[in-house]
């Protein structure tokens, strides 16, 4: 067993293979071994494209609604400016069908592979969002960053794309390795976006790495790609992606200290 695990994860095979599983019949143990060793596991089909196909039409409900309230000249709170021009959502916001969207998002199996990456039964952080990201000149990609560095606490990132994402709408590139530390953050100490102080610089993550530890992972509603939040990452967009994308990131950490 721990030698067939062993050479499902070798890295001779390519990122795209040793770090994606099915959701059918997902074996956890298989599971939180690729995580510990890569850092980020990709599950396909593991969650109903019903419920992706909700939360997307929820969402979008709101960014219309956010929009048409600009447009009209309307006043946003400052937290609310913010995410409207980073074109993100709190998650907490969306509603479908009268169901919470992380209700709606809800996997046994993710809740017990984050409880075996933080030792404990994980809670969902506020810090959990919807993100747009827009081909075009104002399209609000982020940079390389670590989510631990952001939130300093242990997490996992639970990403989720509401379509397509990788080929013709933006995706993620990641960094696989099972190195954990965190990386010198670059970017200006008192910008106002937390990612953006959090940035790390490319050559850096490309010295350390090389560019054959970059993945580019291509998804589907329904699948998922999880990370720790260690695991260095960024959007990936290119000039011939057309197509908008919309995600969800949920994060899992420990629970409160009581
Ligand atoms: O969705 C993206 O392009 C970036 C998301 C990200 O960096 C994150 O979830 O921490």
């Amino acid at each position: 067993m721990l030698a067939q695990l062993h050479r499902f994860f070798s890295d001779a095979r390519p990122a795209g293979s040793r770090c994606t599983m099915d959701a059918h019949g997902i074996d956890l143990d298989a599971a939180a071994v690729g995580l510990r060793r890569h850092g980020v596991l990709r599950i396909k089909g593991l969650l109903d494209p019903g419920a992706i196909a909700a939360v997307g039409a929820a969402a979008r409900d709101l960014y219309d609604e956010r929009d048409a309230r600009v447009a009209a000249g309307g006043c946003l709170t400052a937290p609310e400016r913010q995410s409207h021009l980073r074109r993100t959502l709190a998650l907490d916001r969306i509603v479908a069908g009268g169901r919470p969207a992380a209700d709606l998002l809800d996997c046994p199996a993710i809740r017990a592979l984050a409880g075996r990456h933080l030792g404990e039964p994980p809670r969902l952080d506020p810090n959990s969002y919807v993100r747009a990201l827009i081909p075009g000149p104002h399209i609000q990609a982020l940079p390389f960053h670590q989510d631990q560095s952001i939130l300093q606490t242990p997490l996992l990132n639970v990403w989720i794309p509401l379509a397509e994402c990788g080929v013709h709408a933006p995706g993620l590139e990641v960094v696989v390795t099972d190195r954990r530390d965190l990386l010198a953050m670059a970017g200006p100490p008192d910008h106002a976006v937390p990612v953006e102080r959090a940035r790390i610089d490319e050559r850096l993550v490309l010295e350390m790495f090389g560019p054959g530890a970059l993945w580019r992972p291509t998804l589907g509603p329904g699948d998922v790609l999880v990370f720790a939040g260690t695991t260095i990452h960024r959007s990936h967009v290119t000039p011939r992606m057309t197509k908008p994308r919309l995600s969800v990131e949920l994060r899992l950490v420990s629970p409160a200290p009581h």
